[in-house]
């Protein structure tokens, strides 16, 4: 069979670096759009760019240079590359931070994709298209939501993630492109962004117990998420380009928890209070609010045959050993110092 060509936006961020991991073992060609910066930012992939000689002409993975602002940079990359399959995942993913920033985030993540899917249909490539949808499209929609459930978006982000999904759905309907939707639930994992919650709460208290910092800042703890794995969640993208036709695909665990509930299966692994060390800050509310996501992926389990692997739990776990290790430590001698801990800053002017 002959060796596939993919393409990944947003290639150095969470998503994009499992996902090449992942085409790179399936024996793809990998190639990724990287914006220009001003300090390196491939953290997330240094090890696929040390491991591939950029000077082989037949290396396997290698990055250009465009933006999903710049239409001519999206035009050259594809001529350039002749993907069989493009993963859109490049976006402005911070929900709190788009309500700064609402113009550049309707910019990048909902006219992006049609400056995409407007130059695949003009150059007449024969691609499938993979589009980063989100359950933030769902808002203020009851659970448990699914590919029918209506959309009532919260914030930019989510309104630019709407006009995403519709216009991948009119490109498949109005024009026959193989363009599909992953409607993704939270996925997080070691790599996560550091200012999304679940990476906020992990790296604090590995920071708590290595005594840098002794109070942990937050906002909202009520807000319910359905959190998965994002090493699972590539593996559905890649499903949804497999099966035989364009479709849209609701990716969730099925499970959902509280931040408050994330606060205490990750303080309670190292044997900390999570109250003692949390204070609440109205600069991280945001000025609307998604209140409960819990996702019914049945649609993928039945049609595609995904399912996630790693659930709440373990993902807790995960995610709390490595940041522990960045600070060279372990879950039992992490435990072991908690002991040791004085009463932290909260408690003291409490007292
Ligand atoms: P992420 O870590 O924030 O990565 C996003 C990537 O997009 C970064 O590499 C970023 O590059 C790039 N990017 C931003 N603006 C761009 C532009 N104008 N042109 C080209 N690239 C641009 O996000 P993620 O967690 O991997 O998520 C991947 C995709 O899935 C995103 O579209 C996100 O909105 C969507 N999604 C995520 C979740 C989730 O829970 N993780 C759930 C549903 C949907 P820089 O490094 O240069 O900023
Ligand atoms: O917030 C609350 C916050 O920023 C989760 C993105 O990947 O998933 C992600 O969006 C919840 C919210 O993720 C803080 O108000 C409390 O209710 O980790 P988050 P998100 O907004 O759910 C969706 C599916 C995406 O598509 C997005 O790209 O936690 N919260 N205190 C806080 N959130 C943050 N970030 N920081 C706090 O201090």
């Amino acid at each position: 069979m002959a060796v596939k060509t993919a393409l990944i936006t947003g290639i150095v961020g969470q998503d994009g670096s499992y996902l090449s991991e992942l085409l790179l073992e399936k024996g793809y060609i990998v190639r990724g759009m990287i914006r220009r910066a001003s300090y390196p930012h491939t953290q997330r992939v240094d090890h696929l760019l040390k491991a591939h000689d950029e000077r082989d002409p037949d290396c396997r993975f290698r990055l250009f240079y465009g933006d999903l602002a710049d239409v001519s940079s999206i035009r050259n990359i594809i001529e350039k590359v002749e993907p069989d399959e493009i993963y859109n995942l490049g976006a402005q993913s911070h929900v709190g931070i788009s309500f700064e920033t609402g113009e550049s985030t309707l910019d990048f993540n909902g006219i992006g994709p049609f400056r995409m899917l407007d130059t695949l249909r003009k150059m007449g490539a024969k691609v499938k298209y993979y589009q980063a949808s989100s359950s933030e499209m769902f808002g203020i929609s009851s659970p448990p939501q699914n590919e029918n459930t209506p959309f009532l978006p919260q914030s930019p982000y989510g309104v630019s993630k709407v006009a995403a999904y519709h216009i991948t759905r009119l490109h498949r309907i109005a024009y026959g492109m193989f363009a599909s939707n992953g409607i993704l639930f939270n996925h997080e994992s070691p790599r996560r962004g550091i200012n999304f919650v679940t990476r906020k709460i992990t790296m604090a208290i590995a920071s708590i117990i290595a005594g840098e910092i002794d109070t942990l800042y937050l906002g909202n703890l009520d807000a319910k998420r359905d959190w998965g794995f994002s090493g699972d969640y590539v593996e559905a993208m890649w499903r949804i380009l497999q099966h035989e036709k364009p479709d849209d695909f609701v990716i969730a665990t099925g499970e959902t928890y509280t931040v408050r509930e994330f606060l205490q299966a990750t303080f309670s692994l190292v044997g900390l209070a999570w109250e003692d060390f949390v204070v609440i800050e109205d600069r991280y509310k945001r000025p609307a609010e998604v209140p409960a996501l819990l996702g019914d992926a049945s649609k993928a389990r039945r049609i595609l045959g995904w399912k996630p692997k790693v659930l709440f739990k373990d993902l807790c776990y995960m995610m709390m050993e490595s940041d522990l290790k960045e600070k060279g430590l372990t879950i039992e001698k992490a435990k072991e110092l908690a002991g040791k801990l004085k009463t932290s800053k909260k408690r003291r002017e409490i007292q």
